[in-house]
Parts: C-alpha cells; sequence; structure tokens
C-alpha cells in the first residue's frame, strides 16, 4: 500500500476528506475537535504536517477544476453557522517560518513593507475560516447591548461619497446601515478595534477559549500560505479569489481609480467566502473587508518582532493606530497584496473595515 503523505495527515487528524486535499487545507478544528485524545492527535498532525511542508514553496491558485470548486463550495457552507450557540468556523494553524515583508523587486511595494525579514510562529493556533459576519456581530450586540464607538459617539462610519466624490464620515452610517445592502452572511463593517475587543472579550467569556484578533505577523503568515508571490493567487486571477475594485466598481468610482481589468460582480462587501479559498482554506483574506490586527502601527519594520507576536508601543509603535490588512472592494489591485499594510484609529471606523479572530490552542 502506498501511503501519501495526505493520507497519513487525514488518519491522524481524523478530518473529513474535504479538508484533507494537499496544499489546501490542513486542518479543520470546530470547538468539539480540540478535546481529550482528538487535541493530543491535533498537535502530532500539527508536527508531522511541519515536518512535511516547511520551506515548501507553494504555487499561487489559479483556475479551479470541478472538483476544486466542490471543496470550495463544502469549505464555504462551515462559514454559515446554523445554531447560533456555536463559535465562528476555526482553522487549525500549524507553525512555520516564513518571510514576513515585500522582496524588492515585487511590483507596487511600498517602504512600508521594508526590510523583508523571516519570522518563526512558534506554536500552532486557530484563525477564523471566514471574516466576521453580521449576523454573528448581531448575535454579540443582541446578548450584551454593546453600541459600537461610531454609534455612541454619534460622528459615524467612514464611507466613500459616490456623488461628491469623498470618503467621509456619516453620522448615520454604522454596522447596521452601512450604506449598501447587507444580510447575515456579509462581513460586519464599520466596527472600530475597540469594538473588536469587545467582541472577542464576549466571546471568550460565553465559550471558556481565549479569542483575540490576529497578530500582523499571523496575518500575513495566513495570507501567504505558503506562497512567496505578491498574492496567494495568480495575478490575473483576482476575480476568482477576492472582491476588489474591479469593473463592476465604475458605477461608483471617481474616474482616476485603479481598477482591476476582470469583474467580480461585487460593487460592495460579498457574502463572506464567495470566492476561492487559499492554501490554508481560508476566505477572503485579500479584498472584501479590510481585518484589524492587534498591532500598533510602525512605518516599517525596523526592529520589529522575529516570533509572530504583536508588536506593540516598543521602537516608537503608536497605539492610537492599529494596522488593518488585505483591502477590500474598495481597493485596487495595488492593495491586495499579502504584504500590503495600512493603518486605522482605533476609535475609527470604515464600510470596508471589519475583522477575523483568532485563538491558542
Ligand atoms: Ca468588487
Ligand atoms: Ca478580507
Amino acid at each position: 500500500m502506498t501511503l501519501n503523505r495526505e493520507t497519513v495527515h487525514c488518519a491522524l487528524l481524523n478530518a473529513p476528506y474535504d479538508a484533507c486535499q494537499p496544499k489546501r487545507v490542513l486542518c479543520s478544528a470546530g470547538g468539539s475537535l480540540l478535546s481529550g485524545c482528538r487535541f493530543l492527535l491535533l498537535l502530532l498532525s500539527l508536527i508531522f504536517c511541519q515536518a512535511i511542508y516547511a520551506n515548501e514553496d507553494i504555487a499561487p491558485r489559479g483556475g479551479q477544476n470541478t472538483q476544486e470548486k466542490a471543496v470550495t463550495k463544502q469549505l464555504a457552507q462551515t462559514c454559515y453557522a446554523t445554531d447560533a450557540k456555536l463559535a465562528p468556523a476555526m482553522v487549525a494553524i500549524r507553525p512555520d517560518r516564513f518571510l514576513m515583508g515585500s522582496p524588492e523587486n515585487e511590483k507596487d511595494r511600498e517602504s512600508d513593507e521594508d526590510p523583508q525579514h523571516a519570522v518563526t510562529i512558534p506554536n500552532p493556533f486557530a484563525i477564523s475560516r471566514c471574516e466576521i459576519t453580521v449576523g454573528q456581530f448581531r448575535q454579540f450586540v443582541q446578548e450584551t447591548n454593546h453600541r459600537t464607538t461610531v454609534e455612541d459617539n454619534g460622528k459615524g462610519c467612514f464611507v466613500w461619497n459616490v456623488d461628491q466624490e469623498t470618503y467621509g464620515q456619516q453620522p448615520e452610517r454604522n454596522w447596521k446601515n452601512p450604506g449598501f445592502a447587507q444580510n447575515d452572511n456579509h462581513p460586519v463593517v464599520c466596527v472600530s478595534w475597540d469594538d473588536t475587543q469587545a467582541y472577542v472579550k464576549w466571546l471568550s467569556h460565553r465559550t471558556g477559549a481565549v479569542y483575540r484578533l490576529p497578530t500582523e505577523a499571523e496575518w500575513e503568515y495566513l495570507a501567504r500560505a505558503g506562497t512567496k508571490t505578491a498574492r496567494y493567487y495568480q495575478d490575473d486571477k483576482q476575480c476568482d479569489y477576492a472582491n476588489g475594485a474591479g469593473q463592476e466598481t465604475k458605477s461608483i468610482a471617481s474616474s482616476d481609480w485603479t481598477l482591476a481589468e476582470c469583474s467580480d460582480s461585487h460593487v460592495y462587501t460579498a457574502p463572506v467566502a464567495s470566492f476561492g479559498e487559499n492554501q490554508f482554506g481560508l476566505f477572503d483574506l485579500l479584498g472584501n473587508v479590510w481585518e484589524w490586527t492587534e498591532d500598533c502601527w510602525h512605518g516599517n519594520y525596523q526592529g520589529a518582532p522575529q516570533d509572530g507576536s504583536a508588536w506593540k508601543d516598543a521602537d516608537g509603535g503608536d497605539c492610537n493606530r492599529r494596522v488593518v490588512r488585505g483591502g477590500s472592494w474598495l481597493y485596487d489591485p495595488r492593495g491586495l497584496r499579502s504584504a500590503f499594510r495600512y493603518w486605522n484609529d482605533t476609535g475609527g471606523a470604515g464600510n470596508d473595515l471589519g475583522f477575523r479572530i483568532a485563538r491558542a490552542f
């Protein structure tokens, strides 16, 4: 009998077949999976995965065949919880070493992505497969009566004003009314960094596990998913893998915007997991909505930690601003790169800015 690595991996993890595609998904971890002997099996499989995947150079994703599209559809369904008591679907991530930041020859790179440096993610952790949805955020609000920052201060969410071609705050805009139609499966927007902290605190209390935002290094590790290219998909495949500003955005864009040559059919947010997943089985790392991270803003990587931890106020970090990653439905292809960085005031919120959550084992 030939024992290939996927067979071994699946046997160790006792995982369903759809979670065992080569170079796609390493491990799917629901709440009940991480208990008893299964937890031990998970750790064993993560160690095994690290041994066989370390230093492997993974190619960016291209067009999907019929079987891969079926896997994508199955994975996407896990993002839509049918039981309100369930926490968001999480994916177990193996520890590994990777290069953070862009190489000097990367097209459209910016100075704050420099210097490229090695980072070691020392421990396995879990990350939500999808961006946190409106439905998941509503559950939190209903149980806590939380009022978001921009509802409380009356300033409202930052939005793109099509008629005036300006980006600014509108008092009536918030996560319930962001300026375009959303249902419960869309990513929540108009949430501040402070709102994300209230959400993870509530979810941690509710489940007994410790949830948090990913660190900036973890986020880039997740986005790259073993690739060293600008994106986890081929540059000409944006509209298969990301909701960015494509030709469909012409209806709201200024004439000077740079748009992708393709059309992704979503002018504003798309339901999470509407596009192809990356090599870790995660959706929408690039595009759809920007994602908050734990880190305070630094203008470059001089002195950055190399252990995957959050970079806070050391080395001149500005903790009134936190790093956001991944670009959005409002952003041109230059910003939809794994290395691209930006920031937002902790109390500010935009209708193209949301978050996903991490959890330690
Ligand atoms: Ca779009
Ligand atoms: Ca995103």
